[in-house]
């Protein structure tokens, strides 16, 4: 596939800023990275699939995140507690995971990619939204995962989505009531794609 997507997969600088507490983004605040490579020292865990590890960036309600790179120990990836913006931030090896939703709020992701995540990218634990625009994901196993078992409210957005190289699905969902709309995402070597409840509602334009 050539691709729905124009972003591109960025590469980790060696010279990286080592992260050994988590950045706060205070709410409101915008942290801009400058094209930066961030990468979690050990404190803040491995990139295994632990599941106690912590994030490099911590994002309250209404924080932005700009022009970073994250490096190869993504440890627990980013955390919001909100509204969070997101634009030019570009994971070169996912951790656990890339990004967790952790409070209920409305996330917007754009001009930005992940690769190498042994399982899930977006891991959203609270409800709202997630809503992804100009986005390449290759070497996962789920794009976007509600919490397993999980019932909550969640509007899933894909735009201009090119993910390739999914061992799992690229949405997986045990909520009843979530719904999902897919406009311009292509895929190749996607496994699973679209994995929801009966009752969910999916969209694909
Ligand atoms: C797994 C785990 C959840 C949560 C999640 C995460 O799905 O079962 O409890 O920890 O990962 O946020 O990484
Ligand atoms: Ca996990
Ligand atoms: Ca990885
Ligand atoms: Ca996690």
């Amino acid at each position: 596939a050539s691709g729905a997507a124009t972003t591109m997969f960025p590469t980790a600088s060696s010279n990286a800023q080592v992260v050994n507490e988590p950045i706060v983004v205070k709410a409101g605040e915008t942290f801009d990275g400058a094209g930066k490579t961030f990468t979690a020292g050990n404190a803040l865990g491995d990139g295994g699939q632990s599941e106690d590890q912590k994030p490099l960036f911590i994002l309250e309600d209404g924080a932005q995140l700009k022009n970073v790179v994250i490096g190869d120990n993504g440890a627990d990836g980013i955390h919001t507690r909100g509204d969070a913006k997101l634009e030019n931030v570009h994971w070169t090896d996912v951790g656990e995971d890339a990004l967790t939703m952790k409070g209920a709020g409305n996330v917007e992701i754009k001009d930005s990619s992940a690769k190498g995540a042994a399982d899930k990218i977006f891991q959203l634990n609270a409800p709202g939204s997630l809503t992804i625009d100009n986005f390449k994901a290759d070497d996962f196993g789920k794009l976007v995962r509600t919490n397993g078992g999980q019932q909550g409210d969640w509007d899933i957005n894909l735009n201009n989505v090119t993910a390739t190289n999914g061992k799992h699905a690229l949405v997986q969902s045990d909520s009843t009531t979530v719904n999902v709309n897919a406009n311009n995402v292509e895929t190749e070597n996607v496994k699973g794609m679209y994995k929801l409840p009966e009752s969910a509602s999916l969209s694909i334009q």
